[in-house]
């Protein structure tokens, strides 16, 4: 077998030198500052602000979701997709909300409007759609829909950093797999509303002004240690991104136009995901990809529903979901891969490796 001698990794995130981060922590280090909201944080929230929307920096992408959702006055249910990472779920439950599952457009793997009003009740609260692997989903029509229904529109934008901002609020993951990053890290956006921000900054920090607890909150805090990181990683994006473009172009170069191969590659460079449908099976593929030294990831299997701790818990069928879970896969995409390493991998997926 002609595999890979050292293990291609998913991901690779943007990292310092020790000495470059050590540089980038020397304020928090001699200060003492390490947290609380600190002049990093400051700084780093700033430019976020300046380059995506008004937003409060928090402790991961999954508490944006829940300081968004309380920040707007959620109440009841939230519907979102039946296929994402279980963070977005677990994020409504964070917020003392029932998650209501909407299957997703066979072909765009999203929630679109129409699928969303089959499951609009008087009990609804809020619209969540998920901009998965970086497609953004149908706004103006969720627009439309949630101000037809007197709902709030959340996006869990956790793939979509440097896409256009919607919605009452768009949320973000600066986890370590993200193109930006802060080690742990996320962010509610909030594009029209300066009183949600400032309700999403209090409610990070237990809902505390001054001494006194105005809401229940919690602690949602990003330290400066991992803004130090923010900060020295923010401007070193477009440079990675400038890489990733020829390792997508090197898979294009292999996959593009292949019987049974969709390649989803949005432009923001977060992930580069395979479709895999006949003659390809992705389950093989996968085997075969790790057989050959690769690690890929089955994003999103299997989907929600099927998850055990979900079986039996949310009512009806999500085919459509159900085929994007078995159908999609990520390929190794960071910019210090190769281009030959991308395509022999390229050729791996079609089965032309021995
Ligand atoms: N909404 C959506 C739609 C999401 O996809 C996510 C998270 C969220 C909300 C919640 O955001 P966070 O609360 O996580 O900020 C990853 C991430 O943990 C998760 O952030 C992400 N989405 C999800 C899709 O994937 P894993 O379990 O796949 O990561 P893992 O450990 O398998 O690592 C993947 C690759 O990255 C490997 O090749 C190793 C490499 N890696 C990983 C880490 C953690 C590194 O090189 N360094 C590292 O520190 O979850």
């Amino acid at each position: 077998m002609i595999g890979f001698e050292k293990p291609i990794p998913l991901s690779l995130p943007l990292t310092p030198t020790p000495m470059e981060y050590s540089q980038m922590c020397a304020k928090a280090l001699s200060t003492g500052v390490l947290t609380n909201h600190g002049p990093l944080c400051e700084q780093l929230e700033e430019e976020l602000s300046d380059r995506l929307a008004p937003l409060a920096l928090c402790a991961n992408g999954t508490l944006a979701i829940t300081l968004a959702l309380k920040a707007l006055g959620v109440r009841g249910e939230v519907i979102t997709s039946a296929f994402t990472f279980p963070a977005t779920i677990q994020a409504i439950e964070l917020a003392g909300l029932t998650p209501v599952l909407a299957d997703v457009d066979p072909e765009s793997m999203l929630i679109t409007p129409a699928t969303v009003a089959k499951k609009i009740t008087p009990n609804t609260g809020a619209i969540l759609p998920v901009h998965v692997f970086g497609r953004l989903c149908d706004s103006e029509g969720f627009a439309k829909l949630a101000a037809q229904n007197g709902l709030k529109l959340i996006y869990d934008g956790a793939h979509a950093f440097d896409l256009p901002v919607f919605g009452d609020a768009t949320t973000y993951s600066f986890h370590a797999t993200k193109l930006f990053h802060t080690a742990e890290g996320g962010a509610a956006a909030f594009p029209a509303s300066a009183e949600a921000l400032v309700r999403a900054r209090r409610l990070r920090a237990f809902g505390i002004s001054g001494e006194a607890v105005l809401e229940s909150g919690m602690n949602a805090k990003l330290s400066e240690l991992h803004a130090a990181l923010g900060l020295w990683v923010l401007p070193n994006v477009e440079e990675e991104r400038r890489k990733r473009r020829s390792v997508a172009a090197a898979y294009i170069s292999v996959l593009g136009g292949e019987r049974g191969v969709e390649i989803i590659s949005p432009s923001n460079c977060q992930y580069f995901v395979v479709r895999l449908t006949n003659p390809l099976r992705r389950d093989g593929v996968y085997s075969a990809l790790m057989a050959h030294n690769v690690r890929s990831r089955r994003y999103f299997w299997p989907a929600i529903p099927a998850h055990p701790a979900y079986l039996g818990r949310f009512q009806g069928d999500y085919p459509h979901a159900r085929n994007a879970a078995k159908e999609c896969i990520a390929l190794p995409f960071f910019g210090a891969l190769p281009a030959e390493h991308a395509q022999k991998i390229g050729r791996i997926v079609l089965g032309k490796l021995p």
